[in-house]
């Protein structure tokens, strides 16, 4: 155990385990769905935060999750590695990385690992360090004690609704293909509606300003990671190396549409 806990500190500064079976049938209906090992028994949940302080963002014309390498590379290399390790420590058991294109629902996996709660905006909320973080986890045949799960940190406020701008966050429910950050995604042409709100907003790429409101964000701890803090970019700009950065999946022209409208 004392092995297991080692290596998983080195992962994240955040990680508990919940059991899979309450997941099984409640996954994502995705390719990866097949890599989780036949009997799975537990889910380790690793948060990485990436929140840089207030005064960081300043001039910035993407969301700030988008602001940092891409995560999904940087987590996806920190589980593998950590898979890896357990595997030698542990070898009779299975240990598969999942991050991205998850087949577990992140945000109920992680209420369930313990590590905060899910706000009325449906995103985690944690004590240390908000709702600023990126989830991913590891599957594994291993079994492992689930963490404590009794956190409630979302006071039900409603600023995170109340300050939606397209009206995707109501009570008990989210419709995703309103979300302004849906939005900035989208290939297809947008409506003038759209295409309004991105310009007002101010924003190329996600939206946070659903967490923005969120009380419970106000003083989150910086991150300190190394590989995001080495590699911030705060704005998005035509002919950018897409390799690294969160919107480069949908592509040039996605991007550079949405700053023309900013221009
Ligand atoms: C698709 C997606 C989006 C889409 C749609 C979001 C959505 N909620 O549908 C869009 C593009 C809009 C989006 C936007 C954002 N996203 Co997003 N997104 C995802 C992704 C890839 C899948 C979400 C999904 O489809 N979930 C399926 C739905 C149905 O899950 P669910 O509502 O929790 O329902 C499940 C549970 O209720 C469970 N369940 C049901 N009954 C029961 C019973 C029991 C007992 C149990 C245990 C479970 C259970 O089963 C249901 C079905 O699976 C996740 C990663 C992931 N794999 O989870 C990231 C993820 C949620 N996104 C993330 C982020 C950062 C964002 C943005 C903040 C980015 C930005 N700044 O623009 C915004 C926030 C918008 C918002 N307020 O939600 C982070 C959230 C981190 C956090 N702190 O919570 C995630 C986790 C990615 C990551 N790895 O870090 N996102």
């Amino acid at each position: 155990m004392d092995n297991f806990c080692k290596i998983m500190n080195d992962v994240s500064p955040l990680w508990g385990v919940c059991s899979f079976a309450e997941f099984s049938d409640h996954l994502i209906d995705c390719r990866s769905k097949s890599y989780i090992p036949d009997g799975t028994k537990s889910v380790i949940v690793a948060l990485f935060p990436y929140y840089l302080g207030e005064d960081a963002y300043e001039g910035s014309n993407i969301s700030r999750y988008a602001v940092v390498p891409d995560y999904n590379d940087f987590m996806k290399y920190r589980l593998d590695r950590a898979s890896e390790k357990l595997k030698e420590f542990y070898p009779s058991e299975e240990f598969v990385a999942f991050c991205g294109n998850s087949p577990f629902p992140e945000v109920s996996l992680a209420q369930r690992a313990g590590l905060g709660s899910k706000g009325r905006n449906g995103l985690l909320l944690t004590e240390k360090y908000g709702s600023w973080v990126f989830i991913g986890e590891i599957a594994t045949t291993a079994y492992i004690e689930p963490s404590d799960n009794t956190l409630n940190l979302c006071d039900g406020c409603d600023l995170c609704i109340r300050n939606c701008p397209t009206g995707a966050l109501f009570h008990g429910g989210f419709d995703p293909d309103l979300c302004l950050s849906a939005i900035t995604q989208k290939k297809k042409p947008l409506t003038a509606e759209q295409e309004d709100l991105i310009k007002s907003v101010g924003c190329a790429w996600g939206c946070d300003i659903c967490q923005k409101s969120c009380p419970k964000n106000k003083g989150a701890q910086r991150t300190e990671i190394e590989e995001f803090l080495n590699g911030v970019k705060l704005c998005a700009e035509y002919g950018d190396d897409l390799t690294d950065r969160a919107y480069g999946w949908r592509g040039a022209k996605v991007i550079e549409r949405n700053l023309d409208l900013l221009k």
